[in-house]
């Protein structure tokens, strides 16, 4: 096991994937996105070390360092992966905690799988920290480990942030093992989540479910204060500045541009996950061909839906559902050379990302439910142009900053047309309006700015209140 470490984020997967090159010789590389890139120069600073699994099943790996940090990986074997992340994680939880969009699985099976992984990861983790360290465990995986590992070591400061939405009392309610839950979490000092509201619903739930002292959004719990707080995470602003300023990028936008002609860009770029609204949106962009709205040739829609957890039975379900609907939308109303929806089942690299979202005229998104959605944030960081326009579920954490986007309800197909239609023809100096407001927003308030939020929050005295120390 690696030395001890003064700072240590707990993750499901570590924050790199293994890559072949030429050679055949595999490497590792660092993993895309925001949270790793946040992280890893915090992780640096602080010599810290990173918990996760490595991304292959059954495989046990020594510590390594990669990148500047320090990488412990946790075995995880074939039916673990099965049973605690196809399974607790994606088709009990995910579906649970997004307002039961999809029928959640309850199967005991898969809690012990569950409880198995997270004893796991706290055990690794209580041998990494050293004393008095502080620990940052992340998501919906693993929130049995802060209370596993306050049992183990209590000296640890302990921190733990939720990515997705935390569900109101009437359907968390639900969860046969729901006081595990939310003891899991009590082992926490700070409890992070994306918005306000549901920092107020963990609380409440604590006090009806557990009979907790609560006030205001701290928790007394076994003699400590627990906090609840919201942290909205957001985009790497500097990374994406830096994509948009490369002339290949730019090249590569004009390019796609000039592939549709004079066609208006609708872009779509999600995870293939039926949370994301990708039917509703598509739904609701055929209606405008069929009403006449739209022709042909005068507007175009893109959706990239990256392949994602491929073996849970409902994402297969929604693969074949959308391929239909794309099928027959084009079907319905393209025209020989001119195909309406454009259907990408595949992921692509960030600088082609960051040219979509150049080249495109509105960005729609729109899930049924979403933590915070990072796509609409990337969008708004890289229309230095003040160009383009964004359509918004209501239902997206991000709706609570991005108060300038198109807003919608996207089970109201005929409001999602009419904000379609909005963001496709409102005039340019409004749309540059809001563009310049949203930005505002997301530039002063990057993922660093959130990491960095969060551990001060996390470091900070726990206060103690009258009703702490009466309790
Ligand atoms: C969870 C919560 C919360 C997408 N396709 C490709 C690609 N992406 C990138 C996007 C974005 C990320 O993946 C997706 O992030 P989202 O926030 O939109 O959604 P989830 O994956 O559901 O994330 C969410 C988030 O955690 C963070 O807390 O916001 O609410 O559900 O960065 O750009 N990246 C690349 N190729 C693709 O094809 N490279």
């Amino acid at each position: 096991m690696s030395r001890a470490s003064e700072f240590v984020v707990v993750a499901n997967r570590l924050p790199v994937d293994r890559v072949v090159g030429e050679d055949g010789e595999p490497s590792w590389r660092r993993s895309p996105g925001g949270l790793v890139s946040a992280i890893a120069p915090l992780m640096r600073r602080r010599h810290g070390t990173w918990i996760g699994w490595a991304g292959a099943p059954d495989e046990r790996l020594e510590p390594f360092e990669e990148d500047g940090m320090s990488l412990v990986p946790v075995h995880q074997s074939a039916e673990d992966i099965r049973l605690y992340y196809e399974g607790f994680s994606n088709a009990t939880l995910w579906p649970l905690y997004h307002d039961v969009v999809a029928p959640p699985v309850y199967d005991r099976t898969m809690w012990d799988a569950y409880v198995r992984v997270n004893e796991r990861f706290a055990e690794v983790t209580a041998k990494v920290a050293a004393k008095d360290a502080v620990v940052w465990i992340q998501d919906y995986q693993l929130q049995l480990v802060p209370a596993l590992l306050r049992r183990l070591r209590p000296d640890l400061r302990i921190g733990f942030f939720l990515h997705i939405p935390f569900p109101p009392l009437e359907l968390f309610w639900q969860m046969p093992w729901r006081r595990q839950i939310l003891e899991g979490l009590l082992g926490a000092d700070l409890v992070g989540f994306q918005l306000p509201g549901a920092a107020q619903n963990f609380v409440r739930l604590c006090r009806r479910l557990l009979d907790a002292r609560t006030f205001k959004q701290d928790v007394f719990w076994e003699g400590r204060t627990v906090r609840a707080r919201a942290f909205p995470i957001s985009v790497d602003a500097d990374e994406l500045g830096g994509l948009i300023a490369d002339p290949d990028v730019r090249r590569r936008a004009a390019e796609i541009r000039e592939d549709f002609g004079d066609a208006k860009l609708l872009l779509g770029v999600d995870r293939l996950d039926y949370t994301k609204g990708i039917t509703q949106r598509l739904d609701a962009f055929g209606e405008l061909f069929r009403d006449g709205e739209l022709r042909p040739g005068e507007a175009a829609f893109i959706q990239i839906a990256t392949p994602s957890r491929e073996r849970v039975e409902q994402y297969q379900l929604l693969r074949d559902q959308i391929e239909q609907q794309v099928g027959h939308i084009n079907g319905e109303h393209g025209e020989l050379g001119t195909t309406v929806v454009h259907y990408l089942h595949t992921s692509y690299d960030r600088a082609e990302l960051a040219a979509l979202f150049l080249a495109a005229d509105v960005m729609v998104v729109t899930p049924l439910r979403d933590g915070m959605n990072l796509v609409a944030k990337e969008y708004v960081a890289c229309r230095e142009d003040l160009g383009g326009a964004l359509v918004l579920s209501e239902f997206a954490g991000a709706a609570a900053e991005l108060k300038r986007a198109y807003q919608v309800n996207p089970y109201d197909i005929d409001g999602l047309k009419k904000a379609l239609l909005d963001a496709l023809r409102d005039d340019p100096a409004e749309q540059s309006r809001r563009m310049r407001a949203m930005r505002r927003r997301v530039l002063e308030h990057d993922v660093d700015r959130w990491a960095r939020d969060f551990l001060a929050a996390l470091e900070e005295p726990t206060p103690t209140t009258a009703i702490a120390r009466e309790a």
